[in-house]
């Protein structure tokens, strides 16, 4: 949606949800339930004083907070406190976007994606004894690991992780693992990037494989190419099991949609099968769900409170809903049209 055509005053009589945060700017929200209790673990969002690039400089994020609710109906979710700075990673120099966690024998290790000395975005981790912390960063990042949006999911004790996005994110810069500065978007007629994934090793602080490319495919089974870009990977992965089936749902960046592609296997293929949330106030848009008494939830961010800053993003959250197929209704954040 653009900043031109939007009147943000009445786009936030329409809101389908409020802020869950006022006093801080909070996006890419991922939400866990660890003993009954939501945990989201956003982006904290800072003005740096930055102006609005291709290359996402203006995120120019400096550290983590915690927030908690009881409840998706709570009104605002509440502030656990800093939970990690960019000042206590030895190895990361700025812009810490979009983290996730998980939970392993008792153990919670918090995954977060910052560019290291050399301007090239790697993946981190940090662990704690509790959901809020403490969380102790290792002092290098993951080997292997770049670009940006970690995403855990585990399964039956292992755990993977999904990653990657384009543009800033880097991802462009790949191929087979290896990065080259040279390296650059695949043309409109190629195979589109997909996320990457790799399974966890058992300590969670490596990767116990080379990260490989997860595969979306259009309705006849062909992996969907760069040039579709209302329905193609940019970046934000998430992954979650509903009835036996895996869903991958992720951004498509410039189109600025939230879609989804179903699958049979943790590793995919993926199959596409919709959109999840209509474009958002501001040019990202970042999501989790989760499952909380039964009920499925999408977590979000847009950028009203800020009145379109699109580096000042706020939390949300509202409920979801699966047809009998196990298709998502598409959410509209503003009121259906
Ligand atoms: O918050 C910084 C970046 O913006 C995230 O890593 C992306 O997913 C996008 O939301």
């Amino acid at each position: 949606m653009t900043q031109e055509s939007i009147n943000i005053s009445e786009l936030e009589k329409k809101s389908i949800s409020k802020p869950l945060v006022l006093d801080q700017f909070t996006a890419d929200p991922s939400a866990h339930v660890f003993d009954n209790k939501i945990y989201i673990y956003p982006s904290h969002d800072i003005d740096a004083g930055i102006p609005f690039n291709d290359n996402g400089d203006h995120f120019g994020m400096r550290d983590y907070h915690v927030f908690s609710m009881n409840d998706p109906s709570d009104s605002y979710a509440k502030d656990l406190g800093k939970i990690l700075d960019i000042n206590d990673v030895p190895w990361a120099k700025r812009q810490m976007w979009a983290p996730d966690i998980a939970k392993k024998d008792g153990k919670y290790y918090f995954y977060f994606p910052a560019k290291d000395k050399n301007d090239i975005f790697r993946i981190g981790v940090a662990i704690g004894d509790s959901p809020s912390g403490p969380f102790l960063p290792d002092s290098n990042p993951i080997k292997e690991s770049y670009s940006i949006d970690p995403a855990l999911f585990e399964e039956q004790g292992d755990y993977y992780m999904y990653f990657g996005g384009l543009w800033g994110g880097q991802l462009q810069k790949y191929r087979d693992n290896i990065y080259d500065a040279k390296n650059d978007l695949r043309e409109n007629s190629e195979y589109a990037f997909g996320p990457l994934v790799a399974k966890m090793s058992d300590d969670m602080r490596e990767f116990s494989e080379s990260p490989r490319e997860v595969m979306i495919l259009d309705e006849n089974e062909v992996p969907l190419l760069a040039g579709d870009n209302d329905r193609r990977y940019f970046e934000g992965p998430w992954v979650h099991k509903y009835k036996d089936k895996y869903y991958l749902s992720y951004s498509t960046g410039d189109t600025h949609f939230i879609c989804y592609a179903i699958g049979d296997n943790p590793m995919g293929p993926f199959k596409y099968a919709g959109r999840i949330l209509e474009p958002v106030v501001g040019w990202t848009t970042h999501h989790s769900i989760c499952e909380f008494n039964k009920k499925w939830y999408l977590f979000y961010h847009d950028s009203i409170l800020s009145g379109g800053v699109t580096h000042l993003r706020s939390m949300k959250v509202t409920e979801i809903f699966y047809d009998e197929s196990g298709f998502i209704s598409t959410v509209y954040p503003y009121g259906k049209p």
